[in-house]
């Protein structure tokens, strides 16, 4: 065994895998001795040892479970794709509307977290107004503001991140997260955590991987996933700052998503002090130039970057003032607030 890696800490790329080292190390490991409480002693699980499974769709008296599949896999990259063929019986979610609050909405622009409570309670009151439901289902992903950027830019050093800062990044913004799930669950919005760094992996800063079923499964049942710009581990970088601007894209186009809204602190892309109507690939270069990035520390390319990513898919999106009550809750109601951002311009676009 000396050298040989437990699956639970192989990656799926063979090329990447690590040596188990640090703390959690022995933890699944199949070499270690044995846990003296015999309660807590890992090989029973089964995980720990993959030619012993004997439990039965009967046995586990679950419609549609089969036989755990990583355990009769030969590689940790088969046992993920198996895990994602052997689906449940829960149909496929409808497609849902995605809706970014900028951090600038929900945090004051400091060097210390701190948040704007009564622009969350408001934001949260709004998508409560909305009803979202496996009918209607929506993703939520909000901005860092002052609990990640500032954070982002402190530990950014040319050997990329450490592990303490890794650590304190993400926890922090972790801290947003539940101030804006909170608001949600007192608004009766039924919204849970989905923390990117726990969930995606990202080569050069660009999201490569996602574990997007949990959240299919979620939409299905009505609940809202609230996910939020994040460090992510990098198999290029060892880690990054993955914007929640990139995630919009990222899962609009893995669910089909129906429309995309930004709510910012501005009215929309402002070019020579007016809103863009609408900003398609063939006008970008035109206004280009007259975007300004965002005050204050943005890590993550403030409003060129929302366009540039925007820009990329194929679904129609609104960038909007989230600052301006009612704003979020016309555009969950089917309003067109702000710029348009779109690949077709196939409809005319009315002035709000
Ligand atoms: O505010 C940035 O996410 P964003 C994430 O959505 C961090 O761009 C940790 C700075």
């Amino acid at each position: 065994m000396d050298g040989e890696i437990p699956a639970c800490h192989q990656t799926f790329n063979s090329d990447l895998q690590l040596k188990p080292r640090g703390w959690g190390n022995n933890v699944c490991s199949e070499s270690a001795a044995p846990h003296p409480n015999p309660r807590l002693q890992l090989k029973s699980r089964g995980w720990a040892s993959p030619t012993t499974n004997t439990r039965t769709k009967k046995q586990s008296g679950q419609s549609g479970y089969t036989t755990p599949s990583h355990r009769q896999a030969h590689t940790p990259e088969q046992a993920y794709k198996t895990s994602i063929v052997r689906t449940t019986k829960i149909p496929p979610p409808m497609p849902p509307t995605i809706l970014k609050i900028g951090g600038s909405v929900l945090t004051e622009k400091t060097n210390t977290p701190t948040p704007k409570p009564s622009a969350i309670e408001r934001c949260a009151a709004e998508i409560a107004s909305y009803h979202p439901s496996a009918d209607n289902p929506l993703i939520l992903i909000h901005g860092a503001g002052s609990f990640g950027h500032p954070q982002a830019k402190k530990h950014d050093s040319p050997d990329g991140f450490t592990n303490s800062g890794i650590i304190e990044i993400h926890r922090s913004v972790t801290l947003l997260n539940e101030l804006v799930v909170n608001a949600l669950i007192e608004n009766n919005v039924p919204a849970a955590p989905v923390h990117p760094f726990g969930c995606t992996v990202a080569v050069d800063a660009r999201i490569s991987e996602m574990q997007t079923a949990p959240i299919a499964l979620m939409l299905a049942r009505g609940i809202v996933p609230v996910l939020h710009g994040d460090v992510v581990m990098d198999r290029a970088l060892g880690a990054s700052i993955i914007s929640g601007d990139q995630i919009v894209p990222y899962l609009g186009t893995q669910f089909g998503a129906v429309r995309i809204g930004f709510g910012t602190a501005v009215d929309g892309v402002i070019a020579d002090g007016r809103v863009v109507l609408e900003i398609m690939p063939e006008t970008f270069e035109a206004v280009r130039s007259h975007i300004h990035g965002s005050e204050g520390t943005d890590v993550t390319g403030g409003m060129l970057g929302k366009v540039r990513e925007l820009l990329g898919i194929d679904i129609d999106s609104y960038i909007f003032s989230a600052v301006k009550p009612g704003m979020i809750a016309g555009f969950l109601s089917g309003e067109e607030p702000g710029t348009r951002i779109t690949k077709t311009g196939n409809r005319p676009r009315r002035r709000p």
